[in-house]
């Protein structure tokens, strides 16, 4: 009876790693588990011929039963973390959401022209010191006019066909026609030395065509501090120029009249196709007109707060999708609006 106890247990303990590897999934693997170590198992067989044992015997007989069943039970945990890894490892790659396709069969988006040029024109500007401040798109009178030397019934105020909003008074709020207000947020809530420039969209009661957009982007740019000339405005136009265009590309400037700026003048730089000789974009002067300028209207700085006998500045202001059109030989800025991608396309960045 001993031998037969014996004899059965290693056969068990033989064979339990065998059948235990064998098992394929976890639920083969329960079935074997029942078979060695369940209340119907074979192990609990055993135990019930063990009765008829002397006890010394069935000391022996017992102590042998433990180690087959621990190490059966050590061999079944070990097959269940190798199953359950391998059945998570089913699951995930059953559930793997492939996003590759989306990535390598669409076209990525770019930069619309404009915001390629603004980003140039700043990275030019913050190369030369100038720090960028922007301000809202919806302004009062005061910023947008009045604070520039524009008051209410000055005729400068025909320069602007201005949109207004219908809020609080009539024409108190309008859609800012220029990003001249920033400069005055700037100099109001700062103090000088102030060199910076403006980027932004701004605003005009306009009927589009080829030349014209009610709405377009300027950059201008201020700069207030004590002993600045019109040297200095000339200088920093010309600067600009050439880092912006190139080395051959010259500045010159053209008296002209803004309520806001004191001496003011119109800036042109050598156009960029003939480089001077003469075409059809320059009408044959050598000349394309990019903005205006000129030095701070003392009447601003004094709108300001600012002591006018000590701080002086210069100011200049240019608009940008002109600038992008000639750059990329486009003939009509409303190209530029449409949103169509075989145009937005052609300008990857
Ligand atoms: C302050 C003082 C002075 C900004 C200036 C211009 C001249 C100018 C236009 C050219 C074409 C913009 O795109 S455009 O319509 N701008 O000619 N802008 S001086 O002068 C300022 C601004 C703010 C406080």
């Amino acid at each position: 009876m001993t031998d037969d106890i014996t004899r059965t247990v290693q056969r068990i303990a033989a064979e339990a790693p065998g059948r235990v590897a064998a098992a394929a999934t976890l639920e083969e693997l329960r079935a074997v588990e029942g078979e060695l170590l369940g209340k119907k198992g074979e192990l609990t067989a055993l135990k019930k011929g063990m009765g008829a044992l002397d006890p010394e015997a069935r000391r022996a007989a017992g102590q042998a039963m433990n180690e087959v069943r621990a190490s059966v039970e050590a061999a079944i945990a070990a097959r269940r973390t190798d199953l359950e890894g391998a059945a998570r490892a089913l699951t995930l790659a059953a559930e793997r959401l492939d996003l590759t396709e989306a990535v390598e069969h669409r076209q990525r988006g770019s930069l619309h022209l404009v915001t390629q040029t603004m980003d140039r024109l700043v990275d030019v500007f913050v190369g030369m010191g100038f720090t960028v401040a922007e301000g809202p798109e919806v302004e009062t009178d005061w910023y947008n006019f009045e604070a520039l030397n524009i008051p209410a019934a000055h005729p400068a105020r025909g320069m602007w066909d201005t949109l207004y909003v219908d809020l609080g008074d009539p024409e108190t709020v309008l859609l800012r026609t220029h990003t001249s207000p920033v400069q005055i947020r700037v100099m109001t809530d700062g103090e000088p030395p102030i060199y910076a420039v403006m980027p932004g969209r701004v605003y005009r009661r306009d009927t589009a065509d080829a030349s014209h957009m009610p709405v377009f982007h300027q950059i201008e740019g201020l700069v207030v501090d004590r002993g600045i000339s019109f040297a200095d405005l000339a200088g920093t136009l010309e600067a600009f120029t050439s880092a912006y265009f190139g080395g051959s590309i010259h500045s010159r400037l053209r008296p002209s009249y803004f309520p806001f700026t004191e001496p003011s003048a119109e800036y042109d730089i050598n156009c960029i196709f003939c480089e001077g000789r003469g075409c059809r974009t320059c009408g044959q002067t050598g000349w394309l007109e990019l903005g205006g300028c000129g030095m701070v209207h003392p009447n601003v700085l004094r709108n300001v707060g600012l002591d006018a006998e000590e701080w002086t500045g210069f100011a200049f202001g240019f608009g940008l999708d002109r600038l992008a059109l000639m750059r990329h030989g486009v003939d009509d800025i409303r190209e530029m609006f449409t949103g169509d991608v075989r145009f937005l396309e052609q300008f990857p960045a």
